[in-house]
């Protein structure tokens, strides 16, 4: 049984309508959003730092993070302010190739992502350690645009798409969550698109 008219769309272009989260549509093209400008970045000097609640804390150089084993997912991204994306290719490297670096301790089941300019975003650990997730330098086999986040951006699957913080330099686990830039400008904490996490707790 369809929703309404966003999901008839759905069906119309051929796929499933129950892929699509309630109050979304779907588009065809990527829209650019962030907080800010988008950061200027040089390889040379960039580096990835991953600290927290870790045995062995890390920081790589582009060339070393590059090097890591590489891993490639499709998925759909919903973003907050209603659009969905279906079937997002994107290439990059695993969360467990750092955690074997790094080494979680037992008291780490928190995320949060730093990015450029002092953007963050917080997420429990088990959806970085999801099949789906990805610190990804690829979307549909090319390499990042700089608006949507290159060289390096996450993807968390089932959140709302905030959560996939772009121009990433860094990973801290914590034993305790922590709200991130839109967290605590309002955003749902926990940002679902399932249930509809937008704003508030
Ligand atoms: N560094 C950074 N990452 C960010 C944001 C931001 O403001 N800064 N905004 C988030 C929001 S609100 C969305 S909807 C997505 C948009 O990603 P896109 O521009 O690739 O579609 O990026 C997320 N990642
Ligand atoms: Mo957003």
């Amino acid at each position: 049984m369809f929703r309404g008219r966003a999901e008839k769309k759905v069906a119309a272009a051929g796929y499933d309508s129950a892929r699509l989260p309630p109050g979304q549509y779907l588009t065809e093209k990527w829209p650019v959003l962030h907080a800010g400008s988008v950061p200027h970045t040089d390889l040379a000097t960039w580096d990835f730092r991953v600290f927290g609640e870790v045995e062995n804390p890390i920081r790589l150089s582009w060339d070393e993070f590059a090097a890591l084993p590489k891993a490639k997912n499709v998925q759909d991204i919903h973003c907050v302010t209603r659009w969905s994306r279906f079937d997002t290719r994107f290439g990059g490297v695993h969360w467990r190739e750092l955690s074997k670096l790094v080494r979680p301790k037992p008291s780490a089941r928190f995320v949060v992502a730093h990015a450029e300019q002092g953007f963050t975003s917080n997420v429990p650990l088990e959806f970085l350690e999801d099949d789906l997730a990805l610190l990804a330098t690829e979307a549909d086999g090319e390499p990042l645009t700089t608006e949507h986040g290159w060289p390096l951006r996450l993807v968390i699957p089932g959140k709302y798409f905030w959560k996939s913080a772009k121009w990433l330099r860094g990973i801290e686990l914590r034993a305790n969550d922590e709200p991130g830039f839109w967290e605590r400008y309002g955003y749902h904490n926990d940002a679902d698109p399932w249930r509809e996490e937008r704003y508030g707790f």
